[in-house]
């Protein structure tokens, strides 16, 4: 079997709907999900932290001791941060924090006529539940890039929420704590999957002393759940969305690659193993009008899948129905190839890359040129890696402060620009039906 399948799609001339069924996704079940998910949520709902601890033991294998970490081991985490890791989660903080400071809105006054004003201002919401996953690895990152999103917004009530690990006692993994720590985040919940969505969602009471006692607060309910998680975090977040907002659907990694024949096929194939590796499920996906660029990609993703850590892991993601080499005619149809697709991750690795990008209307981030790989975006760019994926990038947005922040739409009139509308409001009111509608205004004047 070929370390990856093709899809040849040169001289085809396909319509919309045709392209965006070019490339497979894998077929992960959100919808059956929800089925799972509906009595977990339900469980923590109505019983709080005696839930949280039972289905951790179900799902984590450890029954953790504190639901809520407690201050001494946020400390005790970040006094035993290694200090090179530390820097460079200050370094991934910082420029982070550079570049989403940069996205804040700005409010705007406008004034339709005189003494006639419409104004637009933003607000951060007041709490949130930030997931950070656990699973097949550990994500002190997705702690940097969901928590200083949300202090940017200006959000005053930060809570994190983590899978318990076996081999940490019950507590998230250290580093995620120390993360946390680092970041001035003082309220960390050792609950992973659906749970954690639900006691983000309902919120929780405590059982058990080390909770504060039966029936005390241990968890306030959030008005917006982000980040990342496996298909039951995604359920869970679609089933109580309405109860609180969600960001964008963040499951399984996707990466695309958009190359032509100057691209270094050991870097791409160095790119497209870097995001198999998070997953079987993981999408790798090249669109090259190159069949040179194709073949070696395919000699080196052989060469590379065999010497990297998690072989088994990146051999069945680039196996899967979801990951190809995609022939095409040119860099154009390869271009509307993979807009049509709407990646978490598009690399643009042709000639006049950063034209090419610009052209791009949807995918979650775009890596232009030969020197920003995903990784670097997964990391340190300064960019949010907590991106739209599995087609959502068609409609929806990679997390940002937008995401933490609400408008408000404020109108001021005056008596005379009021009476200078008088008339088309009462005439619209009539219309519907309405006329106390347009006697509110006529009583002022
Ligand atoms: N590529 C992942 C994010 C990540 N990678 C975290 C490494 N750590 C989804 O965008
Ligand atoms: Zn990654």
């Amino acid at each position: 079997m070929p370390v990856i399948s093709r899809i040849d799609l040169r001289g085809l001339a396909l319509t919309t709907a045709e392209l965006r069924r070019a490339i497979p996704r894998a077929t992960l079940d959100v919808e059956a999900a929800t089925g799972a998910v509906e009595p977990i949520l339900a469980d923590v709902r109505g019983r709080g932290a005696a839930a949280l601890r039972d289905l951790a033991e179900r799902f984590d294998g450890v029954r953790p001791v504190h639901v809520r970490v407690p201050a001494a081991e946020l400390a005790a985490a970040l006094e035993g941060l290694d200090p090179t890791l530390r820097a460079a989660l200050e370094l991934a903080a910082g420029r982070v924090r550079q570049g989403h400071t940069a996205q804040l809105p700005t409010a705007t006054t406008t004034e339709v006529a005189p003494g006639a004003q419409v104004r637009q201002r933003w607000v951060p919401v007041r709490r949130v539940g930030l997931y950070v996953p656990g699973g097949l690895a550990l994500y002190p990152s997705s702690v940097v890039m969901n928590v200083v999103a949300a202090q940017v917004a200006g959000v005053e009530g930060l809570a994190v929420a983590s899978p318990p690990q076996k081999d940490n006692g019950g507590l998230p993994d250290a580093t995620v704590l120390a993360a946390c720590a680092l970041l001035g985040v003082e309220e960390v919940y050792a609950v992973g999957g659906a749970q954690a969505v639900g006691m983000f969602a309902y919120g929780a009471v405590g059982s058990e002393e080390a909770d504060g006692g039966a029936g005390a607060e241990l968890c306030v309910p959030v008005d917006i759940i982000t980040g990342p998680g496996n298909i039951y975090v995604t359920a869970a977040k679609r089933a109580v969305r309405g109860i609180v907002g969600i960001d964008s659907e963040a499951g399984t990694t996707e990466i695309a690659i958009l190359a032509d024949s100057g691209a270094d096929p050991d870097h791409v194939a160095a790119d497209l193993i870097s995001q198999a590796e998070h997953d079987p499920n993981a999408a790798s996906v090249l669109v090259t009008d190159s069949l040179g660029l194709a073949d070696a990609v395919e000699t080196r993703l052989v060469e590379r899948a065999e010497a990297t850590r998690h072989s088994d892991r990146v051999r069945a993601a680039l196996g899967g129905p979801q990951s190809a080499i995609v022939l095409v005619d040119d860099v154009e149809q390869g271009l509307a190839v993979v807009d049509a697709y709407a990646a978490e991750h598009l690399e643009i690795q042709t000639a006049d890359a950063a034209a090419i990008a610009e052209r791009v209307r949807s995918a979650g981030a775009i890596f232009v040129g030969a020197y920003s790989p995903v990784s670097l975006g997964d990391y340190v760019a300064g960019s949010n890696h907590i991106l739209p994926t599995g087609g959502c990038a068609h409609f929806s947005s990679g997390l940002g402060v937008m995401s933490f922040m609400k408008s408000v739409q404020v109108i001021e009139y005056t008596r005379e620009a009021l009476a200078a509308v008088t008339e088309p409001l009462v005439a619209l009111a009539n219309a519907e039906g309405l006329p106390a509608h347009g006697e509110a205004a006529q009583a002022r004047l």
